[in-house]
């Protein structure tokens, strides 16, 4: 994989689908001028799902869309046919994909385990046909709900990868030969900074356990005001249970070894508090550079200053890799939080109730008064129903202005001080009003 293909943030739009309208249907019968109302529901919009999918390893495939848009459900046809669902959409993501508001940056969600699903946005409800406003008052109503709109919102998805281990470090000290002689993994190596350009996963086996390590691309002190490659890796070290600061002892770049460690430190500081906890250990590379009696007083030097375990290696010999490594397997599996070990939960796509907002409330009926001094009947419960029927539909103005009678329109207009003759609007119509 190279870097163009190692995706692991991106901002997409989603949106359910609308529901379908209800429909104004009459029966059609033999030398019968109108039969009763058959108008059937409409369909509820699509809905939008993210999917934990174990066998992606980037979000490289969702980026290559901006927009994922569940299908609208049908309209209501007559004979009491329901419209038909609109489809969901399903976006498959990798495991360890966090989901977050655009807007707010709230977590919506940790698709942390293969197989697991989320919702991001519901569809719409289908509105109602005609069939379900049958009343003694209204034998035919020509009159039908529409559907409601699905929601929509903007996500940043972020990828942060499963690892048990994280191996950080300057560039150049020996981390993607750490990684390609103890796990499975297969990295570029060479001796040119930042080599490595995304991070890379590899799976240690010790006894009868594996777990997994990250080598993460070279840092540099400054990182985190955007030197070198900057700190944007540092996210992926966020779900590890121990950090390996691969440190280059021979000091051949002509850094300070004791420096390095805590340059690096600093960075983890910045990024966060969270990794700056983190169970740490040291592993001095390249000592195949030093003789005895250097090395043995460098790594002294090391251990008192920052008082960590430190374990000397070369990735050229095979020094000391398996004790590094053994000891990586001793903290994971204390830890008992095994990235392995993950359940897989395989879900089904279950929606939830459609997108419909109940309003039972009165008070969601308000009177204001405009600069002319006419009465404006506002506030939601008049929207949503203005938006809910066809008011050009002849019944369904009067179903929409039954309803607000029914919640106590009259009651409000006089407090508001409505008097014989003055100008009443509602959803956009102008009435005169009479006492
Ligand atoms: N002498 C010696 N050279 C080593 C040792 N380990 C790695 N090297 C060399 O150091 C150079 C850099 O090694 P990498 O494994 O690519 O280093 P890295 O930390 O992954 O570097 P970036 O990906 O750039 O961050 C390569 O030329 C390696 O062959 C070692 O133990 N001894
Ligand atoms: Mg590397």
């Amino acid at each position: 994989m190279n870097k163009a293909d190692f995706i692991d943030r991106v901002v997409i739009y989603v949106k359910g689908g609308k529901g379908g309208d209800g429909s104004a249907s009459f029966r059609h019968e033999k030398y019968v001028p109108k039969g009763g109302p058959d108008g059937g529901d409409g369909g509820d919009g699509g809905f939008v799902f993210l999917r934990a999918n174990p066998e992606l390893s980037t979000l490289l495939t969702v980026s290559e869309k901006k927009k994922y848009i569940a299908q609208n459900g049908e309209n209501g046809k007559g004979a009491k046919k329901h419209g038909k669902n609109g489809e969901d959409v399903i976006i498959d993501v990798p495991v360890g994909t966090v989901v977050k508001d655009f807007e707010t940056g709230e977590i919506l969600a940790d698709l942390d385990k293969p197989g697991m699903v989320v919702c991001v946005a519901r569809g719409g409800k289908g509105g109602r046909g005609n069939v379900h406003f049958k009343s003694s008052t209204m034998r035919a109503p020509k009159i039908a709900e529409r559907g409601s709109e699905g929601e929509e919102r903007k996500l940043v998805l972020e990828l942060k990868l499963l690892a048990d281990v994280a191996l950080v470090g300057y560039p150049n000290v020996g981390k993607s030969s750490f990684i390609s002689k103890v796990s499975n993994a297969k990295p570029k190596i060479a001796s040119y900074p930042f080599t490595t350009l995304i991070p890379n996963l590899g799976v240690v086996k010790v006894e009868n356990m594996q777990f997994v390590i990250a080598d993460i691309p070279g840092l540099i002190k400054g990182a985190h005001e955007g030197a070198g490659l900057g700190n944007i890796f540092l996210r992926h070290v966020e779900r590890c249970t121990v950090i390996a600061h691969v440190i280059d002892i021979s000091g051949m770049e002509g850094r300070d070894p004791v420096q390095d460690y805590f340059d690096i430190r600093k960075e983890l500081e910045f990024f966060s508090k969270d990794l700056s906890e983190k169970e740490e250990i040291i592993i001095a590379n390249k000592i195949d550079l030093l003789d005895d009696e250097e090395l043995s007083r460098r790594v002294e030097e090391l251990k008192r200053k920052t008082g960590k375990e430190v374990f000397p290696t070369s990735t050229l010999t095979g020094q000391g890799l398996k004790e590094a490594v053994y000891r990586l397997y001793e903290i994971v599996k204390k830890s008992k939080k095994l990235i392995e070990d993950r359940e897989v939960v395989n879900e089904t796509i279950k929606r939830p109730k459609p997108v419909w907002k109940n309003l039972p409330e009165r008070f969601m009926i308000e009177i204001i008064k405009d600069e002319d001094g006419d009465f404006v009947v506002s506030g939601t419960y008049v929207e949503e129903w203005a938006k809910r029927l066809n008011l050009n539909q002849k019944d369904g103005f009067r179903k929409f202005m039954d309803l607000l009678n029914k919640n106590g329109l009259e009651e409000k207009l006089r407090k508001a001080g409505v008097k014989d003759g003055d100008t009443v609007w509602v959803a956009g119509r102008a009435f005169e009003y009479k006492e």
